[in-house]
């Protein structure tokens, strides 16, 4: 039996420094994306891309009433209020989204789009927490608010960043391993797991990856599924903006997505490809290949 998937091409850089992260979903899709999904029996259709503007013009000190400061955050927030509107539909039509960045910025739209009409529980493969605020970030760049964005923290609570009303007992970030001063700190006031990579060497990654999905589980309809490429150790993945030494093995990383398979995954996002920083598209496919895990792939 197949069942339909939707693709969801976000060509989003006005999150992260880094020019190229843009260019992610063509990556994806040219590393055989498509065929990949119909081995599995879905029934993939790709919608292309959302539009999002080019960083020429942006507005890159943009200020929200509701947020204040952080690059682009207007035109991000155009972009994560079409994507959830895209991935809310395609669930109501009874399709799996899949969405493609971009930079991690996007997950404001892919989550506050699954969990509309449902409770969600995240889990978050990454190095970094993307737990900053505007008030907090060292950088300015959205794709390190995320998880902030869609929980409400700081100046984003009660605005329509965590419409979805996903909670914080329900998130769980997985493998990491750099995290800023104060975004420890505020970490610390909330109920989110978060699993570091020394968990993972103590525990190993089938334990920790379980511990993950339990957390996302616990009386939610469902879980959002969202996977950072610098979540991998960079010799693996070496086509990422923000590289950070000691991540995850290739093998880990997909016995982690094999785990995440058998459990009732919602919806899900592969993230932060930069092609430009790749080598021969090895990153993108890698991708696609936990992409692939992810949604059920076996050997036999
Ligand atoms: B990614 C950072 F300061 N914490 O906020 C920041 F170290 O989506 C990095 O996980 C964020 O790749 C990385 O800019 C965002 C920095
Ligand atoms: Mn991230
Ligand atoms: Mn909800
Ligand atoms: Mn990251």
């Amino acid at each position: 039996m197949t069942r339909p998937l939707r693709i969801i091409g976000v060509p989003m850089d006005l999150g992260a420094d880094r020019r190229g992260v843009d260019m992610g979903p063509s990556a994806i899709r040219y590393a055989g994306l498509d065929r990949q999904l119909t081995d599995l029996d879905y029934d993939p259709t790709d919608v292309g891309d959302l539009t999002v503007a080019r960083p020429e013009v942006g507005d890159p000190d943009a200020v929200t009433p509701e947020t204040g400061r952080a690059k682009y955050v207007a035109e991000v927030r155009d972009v994560c209020t079409r994507l959830a509107d895209e991935v809310a539909d395609t669930l109501e039509e009874g399709a799996f989204p899949l969405v493609l960045g971009g930079d991690h910025s996007i997950a404001i739209g892919s989550v506050n789009g699954s969990a509309r009409d449902a409770d969600v529980g995240v889990v978050w493969f990454d190095a970094h927490a993307d737990f900053n605020t505007p008030a907090t970030t060292p950088s300015g760049n959205v794709h390190g608010m995320p998880v902030a964005a869609f929980l409400g923290e700081g100046e984003f609570a009660d605005t329509d960043w965590a419409e979805a009303g996903v909670k914080e007992e329900n998130v769980a970030l997985v493998g990491i391993r750099s995290i800023d001063e104060t975004e420890r700190e505020a970490l610390r006031d909330t109920d989110v797991s978060v699993f570091t990579m020394s968990d993972i060497d103590e525990r190993g990654i089938t334990e920790v990856t379980e511990d993950a999905l339990d957390v996302a589980s616990d009386g939610t309809d469902g879980i959002h599924v969202s996977l950072d490429l610098d979540w991998l150790d960079p010799n693996e993945a070496p086509g990422v903006g923000t590289p950070v030494r000691g991540g995850v093995t290739y093998r880990e990383a997909h016995a982690a997505l094999e785990r995440t398979a058998r459990r009732d995954v919602r919806s899900m996002e592969v993230v932060e490809v930069n092609p430009i920083l790749d080598r021969s598209n090895r990153t993108a496919e890698l991708a696609v290949e936990l992409a692939a895990s992810g949604l059920g792939k076996r050997i036999i």
